[in-house]
């Protein structure tokens, strides 16, 4: 571990009972307007001081001031150094949102990190409207020094062929990263109307045994009381991560009762409970900690797809192609659009 010699080691002293957990959290539309309104910007440093890492989605903004000042307001009200790293801003049209890895950088840090190239955004060949951003991350108080999390948040649209796409996602990552330690995190809207129980035969990543799904069908990760849905999930692959998870700890956290909130105010902070799993403490931890940066936030790069061909293009059904839209690729239809091969005529010239 190259890394680790180069960052400056000091002590360290955690409260007892300490339990290191992960979550993901569907800050919905998060942006300044949450930080700015102090109840909200209150309540989300409640959910997040819970938290060693939290995978976070719809951080809205091109730029990170939103973000950055959330987690700079995360350290100053828990007294400890929180450090964020930040997606590229991801879509197929002017719509965008970035993911964001928050993280306790005393004891947990980022040691690679990217993009999956899902495919050809112009062409339509793509697998997701925001590819899956994987981050490794190196440990000091876990049995489990070494995981990736690969954080995603589909289009409801096409969760299904999303949800699906995630198996490729997770199979680069263990040739990518050369490990197996991999927890697939996000809002993968895999459920209700946007996957139903009949669709999930054909979803590859439900049906691989070493993949262990830990927020079950039966969870309700919607903060509206009109709806149970099990949107947010997490999957987590590799023997050695799957021992190092506390059993039944994986849960969505309900901050509307245990906080006992008003309805107004638990939709305030997002339409999404987080969803959460706790990992063994290592007995033999040392007490070092990892010495702080000096700045907030870091850049997790730019999603760089492949060169794009029209290789793959299905002229007849021009599956995948709604939804892509580009600039010198102006086809911008949604769902229901069905004259989304027009323009592959011109731009693959065949
Ligand atoms: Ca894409
Ligand atoms: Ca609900």
């Amino acid at each position: 571990m190259r890394f680790l010699v180069l960052v400056a080691m000091t002590a360290c002293f955690l409260q007892a009972g300490f339990a290191f957990k992960i979550a993901s959290f569907n800050i919905q539309r998060f942006s300044m307007t949450k930080v700015d309104d102090p109840v909200v910007l209150e309540l989300l440093i409640r959910i997040l001081s819970r938290y060693e890492i939290i995978a976070i989605e719809e951080v809205m903004n091109a730029d990170n001031t939103a973000i950055i000042s959330l987690v700079k307001e995360l350290s100053l009200a828990t007294k400890l150094n929180y450090n964020v790293l930040i997606s590229d801003h991801l879509g197929r049209s002017s719509y965008r949102e970035k993911y964001a890895y928050v993280y306790r950088e005393d004891i947990v840090k980022p040691t690679e990190w990217y993009h999956f190239d899902d495919g050809c955004e112009n062409c339509g060949t793509d697998s997701f409207i925001r590819e899956p951003f994987v981050a490794r991350f190196t440990s000091l108080t876990t049995v489990v020094k070494d995981f990736a999390l690969i954080s995603i948040h589909t289009s409801p649209d096409y969760a299904i062929m999303e949800v699906d796409a995630l198996y490729d996602a997770w199979v680069d990552a263990k040739q990518r990263l050369k490990m197996e330690n991999i927890l697939i995190l996000g809002d993968y809207n895999a459920a209700c109307s946007y996957v139903a129980s009949r669709h999930w035969p054909i979803i590859r990543l439900r049906h691989v045994e070493e993949l262990v799904w830990l927020i079950g069908d039966k969870e309700d990760t919607t903060v509206s009381t009109n709806t149970n849905c099990a949107y947010d999930r997490m999957v987590a692959g590799g023997e050695e991560l799957q021992r190092g998870i506390v059993p039944d700890t994986a849960k969505a956290f309900n901050y509307h009762v245990a906080y006992d909130l008003t309805y107004e105010m638990a939709k305030a902070v997002s339409d999404h409970y987080p969803v959460e799993v706790e990992l063994y403490d290592d007995v033999f931890y040392s007490g070092q900690c990892f010495e702080p940066s000096a700045s907030t936030g870091i850049s997790g790069g730019l999603s760089l797809n492949g060169p794009c061909t029209c290789e793959g293009v299905d002229f007849s059904s021009c599956r995948g192609r709604c939804g892509a839209s580009g600039k010198t690729y102006p086809c911008n239809c949604n769902a229901s659009c069905t004259n989304c091969c027009v323009d592959y005529t011109s731009s693959c010239k065949l």
